[in-house]
C-alpha cells in the first residue's frame, strides 16, 4: 500500500493521522503535486494529493474515501461509526473538510502576483471559515473522548489555519476549539505529522 502525499497538505495529514491511529503500515511517498510528478499523475489524473494505492493496485483519490478504506482495514477502534451516528459524524467531518478547502484556496490566491489577487474573494473565504468555526465551536468536541474522523478532520483543519493563516486570529472567538486543538495536537499521530515551515 502506498500513500502519495505532501507534508503540508491538510488532506494528506488526515490520512497520515489515520494510518498512525490505526497502526496501519504504509509507504508514504512525498511529492509536490504542483510540479505534476509523473508518478502522481500515473495514479491520479487530477494531479492532487493524497492518493492511496491499495495492495490490489486501486488508486483512491480523495481523503474521505481513503479514510473509509483505512477505517475498514485498521485494527483500532472505528473512526467512522455505523448506524445512526454515521451520518451526523460525516456531516461534521465534511464541515472541517470545507474549512480546509477554503483555507487552501486562500493560500493559492495569496501566491498569485499582487495585482492578480482578488481581495473580495479572499475576504469571502475568511468569513466562511470563521462562520464555520463558530458552528464547530458549539459542537462540544473533546480531545479526551473516543477519536472519530470528525476529531481528526477538525484537528487537521485548525492546525492548518494556525500554520498558514496566523492572521485569522480564530482562537479568541473559539476558545473551546482552541482548547481542543491544543490537547488533540499532543497525540503521537499529530506530533508525527506536523507541517514544515
Ligand atoms: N477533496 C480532496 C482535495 C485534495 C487537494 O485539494 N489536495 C491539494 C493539496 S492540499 C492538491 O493536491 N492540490 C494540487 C492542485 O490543486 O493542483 C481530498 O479530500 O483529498
Amino acid at each position: 500500500m502506498q500513500l502519495f502525499c505532501s507534508v503540508n497538505s491538510p488532506y494528506a495529514r488526515k490520512c497520515r493521522v489515520i494510518l498512525r491511529e490505526h497502526g496501519v503500515s504504509c509507504d508514504e511517498v512525498m511529492v509536490n503535486a504542483l510540479e505534476n510528478p509523473p508518478e502522481l499523475l500515473a495514479v491520479n489524473p487530477l494531479g492532487k494529493v493524497p492518493v492511496l494505492v491499495t495492495d490490489a493496485g486501486l488508486p483512491l483519490c480523495d481523503s474521505t474515501i481513503i479514510a473509509e478504506y483505512l477505517d475498514a482495514r485498521g485494527s483500532g477502534a472505528r473512526l467512522i461509526p455505523e448506524g445512526a451516528e454515521r451520518l451526523p459524524l460525516l456531516a461534521l467531518a465534511a464541515l472541517a473538510d470545507g474549512v480546509m478547502d477554503l483555507a487552501v484556496e486562500w493560500v493559492l490566491q495569496t501566491r498569485r502576483p499582487a495585482e492578480m489577487q482578488w481581495p473580495d474573494w479572499i475576504a469571502r473565504r475568511r468569513e466562511a471559515i470563521l462562520r464555520t468555526l463558530r458552528v464547530l465551536e458549539r459542537c462540544g468536541l473533546m480531545a479526551d473522548e473516543a477519536v472519530t474522523l470528525a476529531h481528526i478532520n477538525i484537528g487537521c483543519a485548525l492546525a492548518y489555519l494556525d500554520f498558514r493563516h496566523p492572521t485569522l486570529l480564530w482562537r479568541a472567538e473559539c476558545p473551546a476549539l482552541a482548547a481542543f486543538l491544543d490537547a488533540f495536537s499532543q497525540r503521537a499521530s499529530m506530533q508525527q505529522t506536523r507541517p514544515e515551515a
